[in-house]
């Protein structure tokens, strides 16, 4: 470290640390608006170099906000397997990026001893992407100074989504077996793996695209070329198959995430703007960085229909499960796993189809890991994250079940076993894609034969409704680990008891959120009304009990 002292500091003069603010790694990274991250971007380069010497493979580094508006930005760190960085480091994340410009190399001698990294350690190579975001060309120069005060090299993908980011970086670490390591190895295996799935045919119907005008938006006419030009396959060019998306919102004109794209869709429950909605067809919603997906249609009187994250789960896991049953390992475990904003319906259509759910917090980091204890785990947030986690194991015996000469009587074995060799190569397995899941839902879809008004119609989502409510400090709110009890302030809870007692059947949880300024409120009742007026009560009850800002929240009937 001592070596480098000298051009660290000198970075850290270009990238001076702004005063009076404290950064947080949050659900997803550190989120802010943008004018406030330069010096984090700079550190989180520093800090990327410390966890490839400690893991002594190639790490990567997400310049994105996601969902957030368009001023914020972010950074995240993505682990050697393209999974979010391990719990243990955020504390190491959280301390480089709030020390002062002094404290940096003192700051970041600790992590190294800490970890016991040995200096010595070469890196290979640090990769980073990044979003279509003003500033984030930018931060990804910011990184790449601090990676470089190491003397050490970046890769720089350029603007990726971020879960081709998360591919890239897994793609490298396992030596291409994962999948090729560039852009195009991403297209390709998805290419390869939706024409298994769906033959030259394809599928006959378009789906609809908003892109959210962020970056997945320029990436679907790209996969497109891939599917239907038979450029999945460097060896065959023969392996066309059919899929036609259209893409709206593709930030040509709008401003990113701004009325629309995934989380305005959820949370507004209605069409995003940009969009001409009509009934007979299906459509998608991507988030900023293509990470969440979620599907609507509109019926014959317009009303508008949502196929969140919890549909898509079912979808997936219900598919998933059948083909599962026909390769009879009896030892391995299936399993669901939801976070508290699961719809109350879904759940118990899993469970009524015996399929075991389980709970995590708020979270890719948190799903994932807890998917990872089941031998084949569907990690589904209702906001449209998700994807499946398959053991390697478990993936050995699919693919001995799919390849072996079976006898006549097992052929349905074989083309199960086949059937989800290819699934597996279609998702993601390392984070949410909004690309690779509108490739599954198409291909699910496809295969079954079903609408998306009949795969609607699965369950009836019990009516709900989520706010957003400012105050002073979020971290005034500690809940239990599955975020649906407060523990501080005591009151909170005991307020929220009493409102959610006089309403039968229905449930709601507040939680500071991760990536915004602000406490996230969910409600569920039987019907809209009572969701709205249960969601409005739980929304002024946190407005004065912990420390509202700004307009208290209130129902306004029309
Ligand atoms: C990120 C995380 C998601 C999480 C979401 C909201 O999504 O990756 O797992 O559900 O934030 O988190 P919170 O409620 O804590 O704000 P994204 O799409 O913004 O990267």
């Amino acid at each position: 470290m001592e070596k480098h002292r000298k051009k660290i500091e000198f970075g850290a003069r270009q990238h001076p640390k702004l005063e009076g603010i404290t950064y947080n790694y949050g659900t997803a990274g550190f989120r802010e608006k943008a004018d406030k991250l330069d010096a984090v971007m700079y550190r989180m380069g520093l800090l990327a170099v410390l966890r490839s010497k400690k893991t002594k493979v190639e790490v990567g580094l997400m310049v994105t906000a996601s969902h957030n508006p368009v001023e914020d930005n972010g950074v995240k760190l993505v682990d050697p397997m393209g999974l979010m960085l391990t719990e243990n480091w955020e504390p190491h994340a959280t301390h480089v990026a709030n020390c002062s410009d002094l404290e940096l190399v003192d700051t970041l001698q600790r992590v190294a001893a800490e970890e016991q990294i040995d200096a010595k350690q070469k890196v290979n190579v640090i990769i980073i992407g990044y979003d279509t975001r003003p500033s984030s060309k930018r931060f990804a120069s910011s990184i790449q100074d601090g990676v470089e005060a190491f003397d050490e090299q970046v890769f720089q993908a350029g603007c990726v989504t971020t879960p081709q980011l998360h591919y890239l970086v897994r793609g490298l670490n396992t030596q291409g077996v994962y999948g090729d390591a560039t852009e195009e190895g991403y297209y390709m295996k998805l290419g390869l793996a939706f024409w298994k799935l769906n033959g030259s045919q394809g599928i006959q119907t378009p789906v609809y695209v908003d892109g959210a005008n962020g970056v997945g938006a320029e990436k679907v006419p790209k996969l497109l070329k891939y599917i239907n030009e038979g450029k999945c396959s460097r060896a065959h060019f023969d392996k066309k198959s059919h899929l036609q998306a259209f893409v709206s919102n593709d930030g040509s004109q709008g401003i990113l995430n701004d009325r629309c794209g995934a989380d305005y869709v959820k949370i507004k429950q209605k069409p995003p703007v940009g969009m001409d909605v009509i009934h007979g067809k299906r459509y998608c919603t991507f988030d900023g960085d293509a990470d969440r997906i979620m599907y609507f249609y509109v019926e014959k009187d317009g009303a508008f229909k949502l196929l969140d994250g919890d549909k898509i789960c079912i979808l997936l896991a219900e598919f998933f499960f059948e083909h599962w049953q026909h390769l009879e390992l009896p030892r391995a475990t299936f399993g669901v796993v939801q976070t508290a904003y699961a719809n109350g319906s879904s759940t118990k259509y899993l469970n009524e189809k015996g399929i075991r759910v389980v709970l995590a917090p708020t979270g890719v980091k948190h799903i994932t890991k807890k998917a990872e204890e089941f031998d084949v785990g569907v990690a589904y947030e209702a906001n449209g994250h998700g994807n499946l986690i398959v053991k390697e194991k478990t993936w050995n015996s699919i693919i001995a079940c799919s390849r072996k000469r079976l006898r006549p009587t097992d052929r349905q074995k074989a083309r199960s076993a086949e059937v989800l060799e290819n699934l597996i190569n279609l998702v993601n397995q390392c984070v949410g894609d909004a690309l690779s899941n509108m490739l599954v839902v198409e291909t699910i879809l496809n295969l079954r034969k079903l609408t998306i008004e009949e795969w609607a119609k699965c369950y009836d989502d019990l009516p709900n409704r989520q706010l957003k409510v400012k105050v002073r400090d979020r971290s005034v709110i500690k809940t239990t680990w599955d975020e649906t009890k407060v523990i501080e302030p005591a009151a909170l809870q005991r307020a929220i008891d009493v409102l959610v007692g006089v309403i039968p059947c229905a449930r709601s949880f507040v939680r500071p959120s991760g990536t915004e300024d602000c406490v996230r409120v969910y409600s569920e009742a039987e019907t809209q009304e009572l969701a709205d007026t249960l969601a409005y009560g739980v929304a002024g009850t946190v407005y004065d009990i912990a420390g509202g800002v700004g307009e208290k929240p209130q129902l306004h009937i029309p």
